[in-house]
């Protein structure tokens, strides 16, 4: 294939919630147009952007697939995205890839949890955006009820661009047409509404419409840039698996559908310059990494890469801003799902795919300085789990499975959580879950789950004065001695810990104060009541004894410990909970159950909203501590239409009865550990 110019180029990615056919609309598209030679299906596990064995099991996309076809002189790059919630890391970085995201909604199952909220990141993160109305040969449709919801949730720049016809064995398109039979609506108001959307682009066109001098050539001219400006959402309709909507979808894609050149730049930020990048071939190599994945057979590394300008081929030498050293990309690729095609260069405004480097998802490429380039936002992890290895010895190789999946997906995480478990992330138990059984199935390695530990904290609420303590060892060997006298008082939450040295004359040799303040740290962070770390509070060291011989670092390390252990038990000693606001959305009809559930959480209600759709939203601070279940719980409450996100706020003083369970729980632990 000869190489492009950028705007023969398309690149679009296709968001939704899972089951409105996003899979099997690109797959139509492949099939149409002669890139594969059958229809790829999900249901029967042909489908080659659902080709990973997970996947064919679950029959629904787990990971993105990228894929391409030719369409009348124009490359048209399609990425298809997971459409679960728990999948969505992948489905949103996936979005840095394109000037166009294709929200597919089912038409029997019409707006779901997930429609909104990749619509929601698509407008922040700046794309262009195309609503599909999918699968309308299903039976029992309300079809212009469906276009309303999308125009009253959506907004009044959602306007057909076709119409069903023929009971829905077709469609009309009502940018060309400016009359004709559709099912419903009419296509000339269509087709004035899609005029008076587009000329929304700019006040010249808009003038010569008020004017009647413009031209049918002019408006769909604008028609891409209106849609790359937000001003115009086309809505169209398709029936991915018989073949309606398929046709005039692909003629859309070079018409309406912004390209790298009128589509949305991306800004490079280098230090305090930001430049704009633009699309010339000409131009130093700039690319954006979106995906990566490893070959299921060849445990090969592979890179997607979005091209924003220059033309990559395999003798150059790219890197990150970071980097010092340049890396050769070796051999260009094209993805088509799990196979790669041979490719003599990546051009401004096309997708690569490139094997065995070592970059991560977000990172830019280039062969100039570089910089960075924002990714979209994806939504942060907050459902957790510990993990525990089955057999000893497998907590290295767990580590770097782990790594490996979160490589893959930006909405996975591990980290050491409180008391040295290891912990997992993410986004709903059904992604960590499928993670482990991978990690079962790939690596070998079987672990336990258990709700991780949560991070509490101690801290007092009222001092404690002139506490002594006196740390002797006098009998035989070398002697031990130090002895410090210390006042306690709380500090402000957040203000952590200070140390004041309050001696007068040399009660304590100058060189052993500094002792006093290390034992009290170690004390901290092993905690007092019940093993978690002190935090804000102060401590002056008032007074103390040396004696000439006896008294070393570790003597004073000691009493320092020793005195802020009796001093912290004076002085009110209370446990600290982290406190999190959940944001949680639900169909209005559960509103009065959610309330209910998050009341007897122990959570605080702080507003509630209605949304489009027949929706609320319902905000509340809960301590974390309570919503270890919470992701089933909302999911039984809506029958799977509900979700949330959470934010840590602040700590907060734990209730009296529960700080006691707490106490007596790690108590336990402590026994069982040490026997
Ligand atoms: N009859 C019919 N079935 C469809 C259509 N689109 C998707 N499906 C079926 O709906 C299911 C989910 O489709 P899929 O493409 O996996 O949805 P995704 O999760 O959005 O990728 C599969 O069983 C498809 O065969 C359609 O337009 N017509
Ligand atoms: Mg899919």
């Amino acid at each position: 294939m000869a190489v492009l110019q950028p705007d023969q180029h398309r690149n679009v990615v296709f968001v939704g919630h899972s089951g409105s056919g996003k899979t099997s609309l690109a797959e139509a598209l492949l099939f149409k147009t002669g890139a594969t030679n059958r229809l790829g299906s999900v249901q029967d596990g042909s489908s080659i952007l659902d080709a990973s064995e997970e996947e064919r099991e679950k029959l629904s996309s787990l990971e993105s697939a990228v894929c391409f076809l030719k369409h009348k002189d124009t490359l048209i790059n399609l990425v298809d995205t997971p459409g679960s919630a728990d999948f969505c890391g992948q489905a949103v970085a996936g979005l840095a890839a394109g000037e166009c995201a294709i929200l597919v909604v089912s038409a029997s199952a019409g707006i779901e949890v997930n429609t909104r909220k990749m619509m929601e990141r698509t407008h922040e993160y700046g794309l262009g955006v195309w609503i599909v109305i999918n699968h309308i040969d299903a039976p029992n449709l309300d079809l212009p009820e469906l276009l309303s919801q999308i125009q009253e949730s959506f907004g009044a720049e959602c306007v057909p661009l076709n119409l069903p016809t023929g009971g829905g064995k077709g469609v009309i398109d009502c940018l060309t047409n400016e009359s004709g039979d559709a099912d419903f609506s009419s296509v000339a108001h269509a087709h004035t509404a899609l005029v008076e959307a587009i000329v929304g682009v700019d006040d010249d066109l808009m003038e010569k419409y008020l004017g009647g001098e413009l031209s049918d050539e002019e408006v769909k001219v604008a028609a891409a840039k209106a849609v790359a400006q937000g001003v115009f959402i086309p809505v169209l309709f398709t029936d991915a698996c018989s073949d309606v909507g398929i046709t005039e979808f692909l003629d859309a894609l070079i018409s309406c559908c912004p390209s790298p050149v009128t589509g949305k730049r991306r800004t490079m930020v280098e230090g305090e310059k930001e430049t704009e990048v633009e699309p010339t071939p000409g131009g130093p190599f700039i690319g954006q990494v979106f995906k990566i994945s490893e070959d299921p057979r060849s445990r090969i590394k592979h890179i997607a890469v979005r091209v924003h300008s220059g033309t990559l081929t395999s003798d150059m030498s790219i890197k990150t801003v970071g980097e010092t050293k340049g890396t050769r990309p070796g051999q260009l690729m094209r993805a088509f799902g799990n196979e790669y095609k041979e490719l003599d260069a990546g051009v401004a405004g096309d997708i690569i795919s490139l094997a065995k480097l070592d970059y991560s998802i977000g990172d830019v490429l280039s062969t100039d300085k570089g910089g960075t380039i924002a990714m979209p936002v994806a939504p942060k992890p907050m459902y957790s789990l510990a993990l525990e290895s089955k057999s000893r010895g497998d907590e290295d190789k767990i580590g770097v499975a782990l790594k490996r999946f979160m490589e893959e997906d930006p909405c996975f995480e591990m980290d050491r959580g409180a008391g040295g478990e290891l912990v997992i992330r993410g986004l709903g138990d059904a992604q960590l879950r499928t993670y482990l059984k991978r990690m079962a199935k790939n690596y070998k390695l079987e672990v336990e789950t258990k709700p991780p530990r949560i991070p509490y904290r101690e801290t007092i609420t009222g001092q404690a004065r002139d506490i002594e303590y006196t740390h002797k060892k006098q009998t035989g060997g070398a002697g031990q001695f130090g002895r410090v006298i210390i006042n306690m008082f709380p500090a402000e939450r957040g203000e952590g810990y200070e140390f004041i040295d309050k001696i007068f004359g040399g009660a304590i040799d100058q060189a052993f104060r500094p002792s006093v303040d290390k034992g009290i740290r170690t004390q901290m962070a092993e905690g007092v009541l019940a093993g978690y770390p002190v935090v804000d509070v102060k401590v002056e060291l008032i007074d103390g004894k040396t004696h000439p011989v006896d008294s070393k670092d570790i003597a004073f390390q000691i009493a320092g410990r020793g005195a802020f252990k009796d001093a912290f038990m004076k002085a009110k000693p209370v446990l600290l909970e982290p406190i999190v606001t959940v944001d949680v959305t639900v169909p209005a009809e559960n509103v009065g159950d959610i309330q209910g559930d998050l009341a007897s959480r122990r959570g605080r209600p702080q507003g509630q909203d209605m949304l489009p759709g027949n929706m609320a939203s319902i905000k509340a601070v809960v301590p974390l501590a309570e919503l270890a279940d919470y992701n089933s719980r909302i999911s039984s409450i809506t029958g799977g239409q509900g979700s949330y996100s959470m934010e840590f706020s602040h700590y907060e003083v734990v209730p009296g009865n529960v700080q006691q369970q707490i106490i007596d729980a790690s108590k336990k632990q402590a026994e069982s550990a040490a026997s």
